[in-house]
């Protein structure tokens, strides 16, 4: 290979068309345009030395393109040529964009911030298979946010009492019901039987409310195990599947997809922060909520800002709208998501009603709204948890302030006496 295939080409102008994007932020300890070079070349064709195998023909048609460098800020582009990557298939994507430039001793830090895809990579994908509208067809909800409840313990219930009371649960306004991200199938609740029990008493229930309602399973598990759970709840009448798709892995969620099995797939993402939190390292939130989209994810956990869990309104709001939206709104460079639908943020984490009106003017009424502990820990119980719930979300979306609804609404009251926010 001659000197002159660099990888740093900065005069090249990126094709939207032919090559996919990513922005990158480098900590070097040499400097950042070395640090670049080594990433577009060990994510595309490259590695630590000359390669006699490596053709001008090779390099040409193949190699990686810096295309903007700024040693102020840290961030460098880089322009992937679309032959690099197997149509379809997210694994192969991450082990070339996301794979072993993390681990270079060049690198001090490294942060992928974002990918940009051309609409021929996209359109390859099926995307969600009901999407926000999707979704909300299914529940008959339209004007208003979807009001969520995860069980509570995570762990401990068995399948009747787990049963019993999401029944309960959805007898007192609550939209959607789901399990917790380690609840799958143990020994004090198999799964089999918290399918059977909950869909028994979730559709006596929707007779007697005439309302419609989602439990979300969790079919997490080594693949084939969990193609079954998933086959299981289509073949008992359930709606909705859930993955944690972090420990269960990118395969798994676009197998999940590929069944093509007319559930709603929820995505839970325990485990992100592991590669997204530190600011300055690994992978951001708002790429993995891209690939979640292009995976065929329907409703994802974004964060809520005012809870439990770290993200600021910036980063969410941002996430949110690349979910809900096509980004050419947002900007004109941004790639074309064609037909692929969009996908229902969601809201869980540390919420109580307390906090509802704050989330919903920060977020949005266009949300799953999840609470856990703030239902269960309801000082009357998890029927007047739901109650609050409920309660606090009809005050908030009608623009009324929660104390002022809560005098005639005693289950609020006392949530918002026991939560002071
Ligand atoms: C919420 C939750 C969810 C988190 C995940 C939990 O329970 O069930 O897993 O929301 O975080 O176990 O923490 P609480 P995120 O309502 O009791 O907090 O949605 O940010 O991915
Ligand atoms: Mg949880």
């Amino acid at each position: 290979m001659k000197e002159k295939n660099s990888y740093l080409k900065l005069k090249h102008k990126p094709n939207y068309d032919n090559e996919i994007i990513a922005t990158f932020y480098g900590e070097s300890k040499t400097s950042l345009k070395e640090l670049a070079q080594q990433v577009a070349g060990e994510s595309s064709i490259g590695t630590w030395t000359k390669l006699t195998t490596l053709s001008n023909k090779i390099f040409e048609k193949l190699a990686a393109r810096i295309f903007y460098l700024n040693k102020k800020t840290g961030i460098f582009k880089i322009a992937y040529p679309l032959s690099l990557f197997e149509p379809k298939s997210i694994p192969q994507l991450l082990s070339s964009i996301g794979g072993n430039i993390f681990s270079m001793k060049a690198v001090k830090n490294l942060r992928l911030k974002d990918i940009e895809f051309p609409k021929k990579y996209i359109n390859q994908f099926d995307g969600p298979r009901w999407g926000i509208e999707g979704i909300r067809n299914i529940l008959k909800i339209h004007n208003r946010p979807i009001i969520g409840c995860i069980m509570k313990p995570k762990l401990g219930l068995t399948s009747t009492q787990n049963a019993n009371l999401a029944a309960k649960i959805f007898q007192n306004g609550i939209d959607l019901i789901k399990d917790d991200e380690n609840l799958t199938s143990l020994t004090f609740n198999k799964f089999e039987d918290r399918v059977k029990k909950v869909l028994f008493l979730k559709k006596k229930v929707e007779k007697e409310t005439g309302q419609k309602k989602v439990y979300v399973f969790n079919v997490t598990a080594p693949v084939s195990i969990m193609i079954k759970r998933a086959k299981l709840v289509k073949k008992l009448g359930g709606r909705c599947i859930m993955i944690d798709i972090i420990s269960a892995g990118w395969a798994a969620v676009q197998e999940l997809r590929n069944q093509n099995l007319d559930l709603i797939i929820h995505g839970h993402r325990a485990g992100h922060s592991t590669f997204t939190r530190n600011k300055r390292h690994g992978i951001s939130m708002l790429v993995l909520a891209n690939l979640s989209r292009l995976a065929g994810v329907d409703q994802f956990h974004t964060g809520t800002v005012v809870g439990k869990m770290e993200g600021t309104a910036e980063e969410v709001c941002k996430i949110n709208d690349l979910l809900k939206e096509d980004w050419r709104e947002f900007d004109k460079l941004r790639e074309n998501w064609g037909l692929i639908k969009p996908v229902l943020p969601i809201a869980s984490g540390g919420l109580h009603p307390g906090l509802v009106s704050k989330l919903i003017e920060i977020l949005g009424e266009n949300l799953v709204i999840n609470f856990g502990g703030g239902l269960h820990g309801h000082p009357q119980g998890s029927i007047a948890g739901a109650q609050a719930a409920v309660q606090s979300v009809e005050a908030a979306t009608q623009g009324i302030p929660l104390k002022i609804y809560a005098r005639n609404h005693k289950e609020l009251k006392a949530a918002l006496e026991y939560w002071k926010s």
